[in-house]
């Protein structure tokens, strides 16, 4: 359903200005918001790279390819990675940084010198980890849990946490900039409860990581001085406590699995109101779980130490808060599913990724329940079962997010759309591979198979192999879309807005103008006023009734009556 007749503006954020100073040196949001698609796709290949290692080594009970050392530092380079420097940054990076300011009508974010300051220090984080990938890697695992990262590992520890201490200054002033972004910048008009669900979301982001980075970058700091500097923190020799670490790493770490999945639970908020075109059933629920969510994180981080001598009772604590988070998470997925019900459903390449988040989060959620029972985890503890929660959580729904949100706004970005069949395909080839690597660690996990082992009991073998057939699938499946988005910034068919969305982001041209909007945009309705089908066309104009004052001339078709018989 592309639109006709439209022609890509003539001057826009891409081509305005030329050069790689251009780039290098720019303070335009939409061009750090790409400066960060390009980091964090380079690292999310370079991570998978090394799952794919894990997966081929694990095909055989045996030990085939690698030695035991190697692959410890092949699963916690892929951890720290993939969740450091890919996760935690994607969504609010490349995403927030493009949407936010289009989102709420404004021209830029509140600091835009400091945005770019952010990707210079996430660049240089990112080139720590790469320097320490060269030299010869990690093998603490991502928890960098003591005593061993600070008395018995003989890898590149130091290295490796400044590398996760830099990348989290840039974490905390991207959240900072939001923050101060939303409140001040908004468009007239635009209250609180007309934000988009996807802004809300990334508000309530922004919170967890400038409340909760701050301690990852202290017990970095700590860890590398008692590495370094022998002074009894984490040591028990010295008079300190390796359980500190644990507290210390979890207060942040857990809190920061919201900053990997809050930005996609908005995401998907976005794409099932467009792809059903429809209001978010609840909107004021969903917008303020978002809230509730963030503030719930802080205090559940006791959940991983059930088997770390905490007390029963400290562990009944945790455990019912940790229950507590699901009110929530299940608020939202109850009103999407209201949303999708009785609606006319368009099943476009973004849609099929919003679907295999709220199957695949539900399924990671409700195990994370499993987990937080105090007595079937001392079972499940560290186990496959764990890494298969986690992994559905992280990849089922945040990576999800991430690939629909992308699919959905690169011809806001580019101006051109993707090719919607090739989209189509790599989406269910995503979700086949997926459910193949990690249903079955499930299994695996109950069965009692540990993880971070290299080999393991030969009655394991049978779900490994469809395990790591699973992960070449997946693989597939996300280099597909590297190829065919690649592809599209030139051949791809102009396009101005083919989903016919509502949003102030769509009231722009694609690619938007280097100062976003040509004149003020004035908010008058509430997010998501699509009419209630079938729309009928008020003039031959195709403009929508109702709608934003005044829609910038550079609009096009924003009306989705044109295809609506
Ligand atoms: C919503 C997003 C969530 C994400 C991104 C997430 C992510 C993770 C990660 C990364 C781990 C593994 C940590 C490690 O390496 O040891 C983990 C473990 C765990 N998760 Fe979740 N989780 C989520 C939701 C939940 C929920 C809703 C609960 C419970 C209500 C929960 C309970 C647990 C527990 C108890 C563990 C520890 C299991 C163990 O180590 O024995 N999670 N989760
Ligand atoms: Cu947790």
């Amino acid at each position: 359903m592309i639109e006709e007749n439209v022609s890509l503006p003539r001057i826009h954020y891409l081509n305005s200005h030329y050069g790689w100073k251009s780039w290098l040196f720019t303070t335009d949001h939409k061009r750090i918001g790409l400066l960060y698609m390009i980091s964090i796709t380079l690292m999310f290949f370079l991570g998978g790279f090394f799952a794919l290692l894990i997966r081929l080594e694990l095909l055989t009970p045996q030990a085939d390819m690698f030695t035991a050392d190697t692959y410890n530092k092949f699963f916690t380079l892929h951890g720290v990675i993939l969740i450091f420097f890919f996760l935690v940054p994607s969504i609010p990076g490349t995403l927030g940084n493009f949407l936010i300011p289009l989102m709420i009508g404004a021209k830029d974010v509140a600091f835009p010198k400091l945005n770019l300051l952010s990707w210079y220090i996430f660049v240089i984080g990112s080139l720590f980890t790469l320097w320490v990938v060269a030299v010869g890697g990690i093998d603490t695992g991502w928890t960098f849990y003591t005593p061993y990262s600070t008395t018995f590992a003989n890898t590149h520890v130091i290295a490796a946490t400044l590398g996760v201490f830099f990348t989290g200054f840039s974490s905390i002033l991207t959240g900072l900039n939001f923050i101060v972004t939303i409140h001040k910048m908004r468009a007239p008009g635009l209250t609180w409860f007309r934000l988009p669900l996807f802004i809300w979301s990334l508000y309530a982001t922004s919170i967890i990581q400038v409340l909760a980075t701050p301690v990852l970058g202290i017990t970095m700091v700590l860890l590398a001085v008692e590495r370094f500097a022998r002074v009894g923190i984490f040591d028990p020799a010295l008079g300190g406590d390796p359980v500190l670490f644990q507290h210390m790493f979890w207060f942040y770490s857990h809190p920061a699995v919201y900053i990997m999945i809050l930005p996609s639970l908005g995401v998907v908020s976005e794409l099932i109101s467009a792809f059903t075109w429809k209001r978010v059933f609840g909107y004021k629920f969903v917008a303020i779980s978002s809230l509730l969510i963030a503030i719930f994180s802080f205090i559940v981080w006791g959940h991983h130490m059930y088997v770390s001598s905490m007390s029963i009772y400290a562990g009944m604590l945790f455990s019912i808060l940790s229950y507590l988070v699901a009110v929530p998470s299940a608020v939202k997925v109850f009103n999407w599913t209201a949303t999708l019900y009785k609606g006319s459903v368009s099943y476009d390449t973004p849609m099929l990724y919003a679907l295999g988040f709220i199957g695949l989060f539900t399924i990671g959620g409700l195990t994370g329940l499993f987990l937080a029972s105090m007595g079937l985890d001392r079972h499940l503890h560290d186990t496959y079962f764990v890494i298969a929660h986690f992994h559905l959580i992280m990849v089922g729904g945040a990576v999800m997010g991430y690939f629909g949100g992308l699919h959905y706004w690169w011809p806001k970005m580019f101006g051109r759309m993707y090719p919607e069949w090739w989209g189509r395909l790599s989406a269910l080839i995503v979700f086949v591979g997926f459910n193949l690597s990690f249903f079955p660690q499930f299994i695996i996990g109950y069965l009692g198979m540990p993880r971070r082992y290299h080999v393991y009991a030969p009655e394991f073998q049978v779900l490994n192999v469809m395990s790591t057939a699973g992960s070449s699938i997946l693989g597939v499946g996300y280099l597909l879309p590297l190829v065919y988005l690649i592809w599209s910034l030139r051949y791809g068919k102009v396009a101005a807005n083919p989903w016919r969305a509502k949003g102030l982001e769509w009231e722009t041209a694609s690619p938007p103008p280097p100062e976003n909007f040509l004149e003020q945009p004035i908010v008058t309705e509430e997010a998501y006023n699509y009419p209630t089908r079938p729309a009928q066309p008020t003039k031959q104009t195709g403009k929508l009734t109702g709608g934003l004052t005044p829609p910038s001339s550079t609009t096009t078709g924003t009306g989705r009556e044109a295809e609506v018989v």
